[in-house]
């Protein structure tokens, strides 16, 4: 009895968001433009160029494509800045041994991220080689909630959409993932969450056996 179980990667395996929000505030604030935390939750898995139209438009500023290009490129070197002494401290709490359980149990694992940077990231978390396919930033043109990211990550595990769990902390990666069939497990705020099949706080408050519930649970 198998599943493929897909894992989003910023809010649900590691806390990215933190950083995006400083990078984020940096470049908004050179170009006149207050950002707040608040607005930063609604870039949760939103791509790089989706953020920056995002933040313009909230700020009503326009960017000659030249210089929108400049500031993503700024944005980028920031983050990357701001991560770079991330660890295997950073994996959010209880990931770390239900990753291990589903190797135990030879369950197939995935990534689907909407971020650039996801290997670099999981390198860092020694976690990469838990990892049987990657799709992140650099495969996928359509963003979430756009089904495309895990549609990909689930075929190339050989499963079907139907047999496929996804574990996701944002809105938009929740509405990708019930519209592809699979089923959604929301990490986070149950307001914000509410569409996905179960929401937890973290993987720490799942049930012990869940791994086994999740088996046994069809769409
Ligand atoms: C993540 C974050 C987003 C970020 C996006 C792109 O998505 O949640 O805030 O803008 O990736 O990241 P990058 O600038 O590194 O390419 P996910 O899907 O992992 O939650
Ligand atoms: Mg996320």
């Amino acid at each position: 009895n198998k599943k493929a179980f897909i894992f989003d990667l910023d809010g649900v395996v590691v806390d990215t968001a933190k950083f995006h929000f400083v990078a984020w505030q940096r470049l908004a604030a050179d170009i006149g433009i207050n950002f707040t935390e608040k607005e930063n939750e609604q870039l949760k898995g939103v791509s790089r160029v989706d953020s920056l139209k995002k933040i313009l438009e909230w700020g009503n500023k326009t960017l000659p494509q030249e210089e929108f290009d400049q500031k993503l490129i700024e944005k980028n070197n920031q983050y990357l800045s701001l991560i770079e002494g991330l660890s295997v401290n950073d994996i959010l709490p209880g990931v770390h041994s239900f990753l291990l359980d589903l190797k135990a149990k030879s369950q197939p694992i995935a990534l689907g991220s909407a971020s650039k940077n996801a290997r670099p990231i999981l390198k860092k978390l020694g976690i990469i080689d838990l990892f049987d396919v990657i799709v992140d930033g650099t495969n996928v043109t359509k963003a979430k909630p756009n089904p495309e990211v895990f549609l990909s990550a689930c075929s190339q595990l050989g499963f079907k959409a139907t047999d496929s769990i996804v574990f996701e902390d944002s809105k938009a990666g929740v509405q990708a993932a019930n519209t592809a069939g699979m089923i959604s497990i929301g990490l986070g705020d149950q307001t914000n969450l509410n569409e996905a099949d179960a929401v937890f706080q973290s993987f720490e408050e799942m049930p012990s056996d869940y791994i086994k519930t999740l088996l046994n649970t069809q769409k």
